[in-house]
């Protein structure tokens, strides 16, 4: 079974948004495309408290992409977005949602960011990691934003708990808050064994698949 995993296609990742991600908007008409060839799907949702420790704002006299020593993580800081219940923590309208089956909300503790679908550090297991097991999912492919950090921290949890794990290039857009970010992703992500493919693949199944 294959499942696809819809990351953070939230209004405050869009052109406009809190935290605008460039081309987010772009990918949006081709994660509804993949949605047609795929029997399961689940999507996330970043979902901060109003005070997160990841909000710069929470920091008088620091700088978006600062780093901060939370409860012993260095934790990156970021504009404030995704704050629970908001018009910007909404998924963008553009975005098909009747075959979300379930929603897996992230970076909801007050002082620990999470990055991965999956849970990490104080968060450390937001059902996901059972959801798919229980439907005898094998396969996951990760397409959204952002290329790196979330899709990025996904597709490598997923790998390490056993799944065979694909990122769609082409259905996912990086932050890039240093030049490089993204490449430098793709490249970890190879090295933990994720597979980097394009939606042409899904889209258009050559024989060789069967
Ligand atoms: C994300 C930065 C802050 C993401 C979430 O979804 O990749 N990035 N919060
Ligand atoms: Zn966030």
């Amino acid at each position: 079974m294959k499942a696809l995993i819809l990351t953070d296609l939230q209004n405050d990742f869009m052109e406009g948004g809190a935290l605008p991600i460039v081309g987010a908007q772009q990918i949006v008409p081709k994660i509804n495309q993949l949605q047609h060839v795929f029997g399961l799907i689940v999507a996330t949702k970043d979902w901060h408290p109003a005070d997160h420790q990841s909000f710069v704002d929470q920091h008088p006299g620091k700088r978006v992409g600062e780093r901060l020593e939370i409860k012993g993580q260095r934790q990156t800081l970021w504009p404030t977005h995704c704050i629970q219940g908001s018009k910007g923590a909404q998924f963008v309208s553009e975005l098909q949602t009747h075959k979300i089956a379930r929603i897996f909300f992230t970076g909801v503790d007050r002082e620990w960011d999470c990055y991965s679908g999956f849970g990490n550090g104080l968060q450390t297991d937001t059902g996901l990691y059972n959801y798919l097991k229980e439907r005898r999912v094998s396969h996951v492919f990760v397409a959204g934003l952002a290329t790196d950090y979330y899709v990025k921290s996904t597709a490598m949890n997923a790998a390490k708990l056993g799944f065979e794990s694909y990122v769609v290039a082409d259905a996912c857009k990086a932050v890039n808050l240093f030049p490089g970010d993204e490449g430098r992703a793709y490249a970890q992500m190879i090295g933990a064994g994720v597979n980097i493919i394009r939606s042409e693949v899904l889209l258009a199944p050559s024989p060789s698949l069967h």
